[in-house]
Order: C-alpha cells, then sequence, then structure tokens
C-alpha cells in the first residue's frame, strides 16, 4: 500500500472515530504532519489551546441544547444518570464498557506500546492516549517511561511518616495520607502562591501530575514491604525499565509474566469516565484549585469504599469464605446456597453490579482471558469461573439489581494470588496506583479548560415537597 493511501485510511479510520466518540478536531490531525514530538508536555502544548477554541465555539453555539430533565428519583438514587461532567479522557457505555478515548481495551491491548518481550500494554502509553486522544508511537510511551522514572524520588519525611504507620492503619489510609503529604512538594502551589496567569495553571498541573504517577509505585511499595516483608528496602528505579517493571521490582517479585500482568492491570483500572466516586471527587476537589496530591488523595479515599475499589479486596475475603465453609470439593448447589445466606445476611455479593455497566466488564473479560491462557488449573480462577456461572441469575431473582453481571473486581485478586501477592488488604492499592492515570490526566484537561469551581444545587425534602406542591395546583 502507498504511504498516501496508508496515511488517507489512518486519517478517514480517525476521522470516523472522531465523529463517532466527538473528539475534538485536534486528535484528528494527521499523524504524518511534522516531526513526531516525544515529550508529552509539548505535545500537549500544541493540542490544548486549539481545544480550548474548540469547546469555545461549541459551546458558544450549543449551549443552550437541553440534555434531559432531572426527576426527584435521581436525587434520591445518588445522581444515577444525571448528566453534570465533562471527562475527555473516556466514556463508559452500559452496553459495551468502557472506551479509552475512542478504543477498546481489546484495542489497546493490540495498539499500545509494549515492553520489550511482554505482549500487555505499556500504561505509559495509555496515559499518553487518555491526555492527547492519540495512540502513541513506541518512542512517545518510552519517553514518558524515562520522565517517570526521574521524576520518582519521595521526600525523606513521606518515607519517614510510612516507617512510622502502626501495622493495623489500612494499606489505603497509609497510601492516601503519603500522598496528601507529597503536597509539600507541589509547584502548582507554589506557583499559585506566586500569582501565575490561569492560562498557565495546567502547566504546573501537569508536572505536578507527572511528579505524583511517577512516585506512586515507590510509595506503594514502601508501604507493601513495611507491612509484609519485614521494612525492607524497595531498591533503586532503573531508569531503563518501565513503570510497570520498576514497581515489580520494588514490590519484590521476579516473575516476569506478572510483570506483564501489572501492566495489563495498570492499563485497565486506569480511567472509567468521570462520575465514578475516585474520579469525581479528585475532579471537585480539584476545582477548588487544591493541587494533583491534594486532589488525588481525595479521590483515594473514595477508592477505598466497599462499594467501589475495595471490593477487590471484598471479593477474596467472600471467595476465601467459600473455600473455608463449601471446601474446594463444592457442588453448585452448595455454591448458591453461599451466595444466598450472603444475601439473606444484607451483604452485597463484592465484584457484581454497576451503576453504570449492563454486560460484563470488559475489564472482567480481559482478566479471565489472561487467567485462561496462564493459570486454567488455578482453583480459585476456577471458583472465580464457577460463580459466573450461577451469580448473574440469582442476583436476578432479587428483582431489584439493574446489572447482574461481574465487573473489573470479581478476577483481579485471583490472578495477583496465582502470582504471590496474597496479601488481599493490599489490593486496592494497585487499583490507585492505576486510577492516578485518569483521574490526573482529566485533572490536567480540567485547568486547561479552566473548568469552574463545582457546585450543584442541592435541595431539602422539605423544599422539594413545597415544589411539588405548587406544581401540582396550577
Ligand atoms: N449484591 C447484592 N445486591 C446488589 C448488588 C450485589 N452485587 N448490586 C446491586 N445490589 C442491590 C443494591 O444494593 C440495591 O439494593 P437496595 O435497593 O435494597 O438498596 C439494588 O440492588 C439496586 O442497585 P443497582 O441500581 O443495581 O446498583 P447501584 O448503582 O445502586 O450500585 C454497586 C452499584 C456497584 C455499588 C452495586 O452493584 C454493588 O454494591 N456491588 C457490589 C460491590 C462492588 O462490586 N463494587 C465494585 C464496583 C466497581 C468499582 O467501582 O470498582
Amino acid at each position: 500500500m502507498s504511504v498516501w493511501k496508508s496515511a488517507a485510511l489512518t486519517l478517514n479510520h480517525s476521522f470516523k472515530r472522531a465523529l463517532l466518540y466527538q473528539l475534538p478536531a485536534c486528535q484528528i490531525r494527521s499523524k504524518t504532519t511534522g516531526p513526531e514530538i516525544t515529550n508529552l508536555k509539548e505535545e500537549l502544548a500544541v493540542l490544548i489551546p486549539e481545544h480550548r477554541e474548540v469547546v469555545k465555539k461549541f459551546v458558544a453555539e450549543h449551549g443552550k441544547f437541553s440534555l434531559g430533565e432531572v426527576t426527584i428519583d435521581q436525587l434520591y438514587g445518588g445522581m444515577r444518570g444525571i448528566k453534570g461532567l465533562i471527562t475527555e479522557t473516556s466514556v463508559l457505555d452500559a452496553e459495551f464498557g468502557i472506551r479509552f478515548r475512542g478504543y477498546s481495551i481489546p484495542d489497546c491491548q493490540k495498539m499500545l506500546p509494549k515492553a520489550p518481550g511482554g505482549i500487555e500494554p505499556l500504561p505509559e502509553g495509555l496515559f499518553w492516549l487518555l491526555c492527547t486522544g492519540k495512540m502513541p508511537s513506541d518512542a512517545q510511551a518510552k519517553a514518558v517511561s524515562q520522565e517517570w522514572a526521574n521524576r520518582a524520588g519521595l521526600p525523606s519525611h513521606v518515607v519517614t511518616m510510612l516507617k512510622n504507620f502502626p501495622s493495623n492503619l489500612h494499606p489505603m489510609a497509609q497510601f492516601s495520607a503519603a500522598v496528601t503529604a507529597c503536597n509539600s512538594e507541589s509547584k502548582f502551589a507554589k506557583a499559585y502562591s506566586q500569582g501565575i496567569h490561569r492560562d498557565k495553571y495546567w502547566e504546573y498541573i501537569y508536572e505536578d501530575s507527572m511528579d505524583l504517577i511517577a512516585k506512586l509505585p515507590t510509595i506503594a511499595a514502601i508501604i507493601y514491604r513495611n507491612l509484609y516483608r519485614d521494612g525492607t528496602s524497595v531498591g533503586a528505579i532503573d531508569p531503563n525499565k518501565d513503570w510497570s517493571a520498576n514497581f515489580h521490582s520494588q514490590l519484590g517479585y521476579e516473575d516476569p509474566q506478572f510483570a506483564d500482568l501489572l501492566r495489563l492491570y495498570l492499563t485497565i483500572h486506569s480511567d472509567h469516565e468521570g462520575g465514578n466516586v475516585s474520579a469525581h471527587t479528585c475532579h471537585l476537589v480539584g476545582s477548588a484549585l487544591s493541587d494533583p496530591y491534594l486532589s488525588f488523595a481525595a479521590g483515594l479515599n473514595g477508592l477505598a469504599g466497599p462499594l467501589h475499589g475495595l471490593a477487590n479486596q471484598e471479593v477474596l475475603v467472600f471467595l476465601k469464605g467459600i473455600q473455608g465453609k463449601v471446601g474446594s470439593d463444592y457442588t453448585q448447589e452448595g455454591l448458591k446456597e453461599y451466595v444466598w445466606s450472603q444475601l439473606k445476611a444484607g451483604q452485597v455479593v463484592p465484584g457484581y453490579g454497576h451503576a453504570v455497566l449492563r454486560v460484563t466488564d470488559p475489564r472482567y473479560t480481559c482478566q479471565r482471558e489472561f487467567a485462561l491462557k496462564y493459570l486454567p488449573n488455578d482453583p480459585l480462577f476456577r471458583l472465580v469461573s464457577d460463580l459466573y456461572k450461577i451469580v448473574p441469575d440469582i442476583l436476578l431473582q432479587l428483582g431489584k439489581v439493574k446489572n447482574p453481571w461481574p465487573n473489573v473486581d470479581a478476577h483481579s485478586g485471583v490472578l495477583l494470588q496465582h502470582y504471590g501477592m496474597k496479601e488481599m488488604n493490599y489490593y486496592t492499592v494497585l487499583f490507585g496506583v492505576s486510577r492516578a492515570l485518569g483521574c490526573l490526566a482529566s485533572l490536567i484537561w480540567s485547568r486547561a479548560l479552566r473548568f469552574p469551581i463545582e457546585r450543584p444545587k442541592s435541595y431539602s425534602t422539605a423544599l422539594l415537597q413545597q415544589m411539588v406542591q405548587k406544581a401540582a395546583k396550577k
């Protein structure tokens, strides 16, 4: 195929994707124009002014376009379905699952750059994609790897603080506290106090975000080793290794297959559009111009809830409970009985259900495919597979569950257990490391697009009752 034809096809594909997912015009520039930019900030410096203009024009022309009504049910029902946020990095389709800038998880597995010898995508590449809307080249992903390796050093007070935490402080509480304490390093907070122009906010948010993402694996690995490996040293970052491979070594693991699993894990947990608790909290706190350390730490505190990220820990507790009570020689009837007993005790089945999704989570599916390939005979994987056959039917019988299918958390712990990471209380920390990619890519864009402080309207029940009565009299 000629170079021109191939460029035209790429552009055609990009236009289709842009039309389908309403991507900004800046995302459909031909890759072939000009020399390749491998520095992410330089790339953003080109894209941001273009996209600001696109948004300005769009809002000026269509600002009064209605996206539907808000009902009292929605006010009392966790704002489910209310359209109230702009998140440029990803969109969640109830019937399809997540698309990162229009790309599905299998697309990302196929198209994102890989580490030498690895087959799973590099999270560095995904971060580039989330930030720019463009599939990065190998050189662009590598440049991000190197930047993160260079920015990974921790302030000594954070290391000391982590050392002094009691072992009964949950790893997520340690994680969020350490991220908050890194606020001493905030370039945004410093620049703001010196009076920078608002047009430049995004540049400092970018710097803090890159610094923070770079530091997260080291913070997380120190927590892991303090709690579960007698406080042994996490060692130095190797600038020639990718972000996940360094994290894998810092945690103390050696199996390259586990490093590749981490790449997949850190990619798929990154972003799930804007309304989930962690992303929304980070966005909300950031809208007050709190720096990325404070904003993301707030998001982590939300991720630590059992109905959100902590569900990955809860799933393992649930699976171990089954193994303890029903045994590994279970029957389908035995499993059903256990699930019903959990529901009758007024508890949820962790890892099942979703506020938006109405199908099996593709993040579950890709982990299942990984397991089928590498650990088909793992007893815990077999249990997860057997639960998949019975839980949806049981949840449907409750008559109120809107999505009976498994979500991302139903599967992740099983894979980690297989590679030796048995400490289930730690699992949400891994989720948190990954979630930073989505939250912080969005935070950069929120400041680039100068989104204002978030402040939705609330009502009291008494006021709503008056409003309803008044409407009835008309
Ligand atoms: N087990 C038992 N009951 C469930 C259920 C589950 N897995 N999922 C939903 N329900 C119940 C709800 O508790 C609710 O009951 P009430 O009306 O009595 O309060 C009812 O079904 C309707 O809920 P829904 O509209 O289907 O779901 P929501 O949007 O309110 O909640 C979620 C979504 C994820 C919190 C819920 O499905 C749940 O609790 N799942 C288990 C926890 C879990 O896996 N969380 C992880 C989600 C992914 C993530 O964020 O990481």
